[in-house]
């Protein structure tokens, strides 16, 4: 394959298939490493829902206790991730942070827009928000690294889409991941979408959500 093939490459570079094209054509010809990275930098620019605030299991039963991972793939461009903020959705209960070593987590407990009974104990408040903030510039999140923060709470009796609004702090500005579809669960179009949980019409082993 000749200069021809290459150029063919770096127009049709939108679709994955011109990536691994691209990579045979590389180990082929050995061509430069700066071409390489440009290429690379093109293709990652053209798929950000692969970065975002992104739950790492995006599907529960209903009902039932669900362990959500948010992970954060990447600052606000270059900038460090210094704090995050999760807001509870009406009908995800007994919301509860996991600990964060270098990070401090706090919560804002409120009154809940839809009480819930659980082991015959009514509850009419609940975590409404989750925070975590570095304890220092040395423990915020480097742009280029992911991490993952978790909170634990139990997911609600009905299925559909239940929408995390995540706002991503940094030391000039934040991400604001809080759009939301308005119906269905496709994130399609959407520069910032919240983070999606697919909350499915199945009974979960045992059935007995804690
Ligand atoms: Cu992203």
């Amino acid at each position: 394959m000749g200069p021809l093939g290459l150029s063919n490459t770096f127009g049709c570079a939108l679709c994955a298939f011109a990536l691994l094209h691209f990579l045979k054509i590389l180990a082929m010809n050995k061509l430069c490493s700066l071409g390489f990275v440009a290429t690379l930098a093109l293709v990652a620019s053209q798929t950000p829902a692969l970065a975002h605030v992104v739950l790492q299991d995006g599907a529960a039963a209903a009902n039932t206790s669900y362990r959500a991972a948010f992970r954060v793939g990447h600052g606000c461009d270059a900038e460090p991730t210094t704090a995050l903020r999760i807001t509870i959705p009406a009908g995800f209960n007994a919301a509860q942070p996991m600990p964060k070593a270098g990070w401090t987590v706090s919560t804002k407990v409120g009154p809940l827009a839809t009480p819930y009974e659980s082991h015959g104990k009514k509850y009419t408040e609940g975590v409404l928000e989750i925070t975590w903030t570095a304890k220092g510039a040395e423990n915020a999140l480097p742009a280029a690294y992911y991490d993952e923060f978790v909170v634990r709470g139990t997911t609600p009796a009905k299925a559909g889409p239940l929408w995390f609004k995540v706002v991503q702090s940094c030391p000039k500005g934040s991400n604001d991941w809080v759009e939301v579809p308005a119906s269905g669960s496709s994130t399609k179009g959407l520069k910032s979408p919240a983070a999606l949980l697919d909350v499915l019409d199945v009974q979960a082993a045992g059935g007995h959500a804690h």
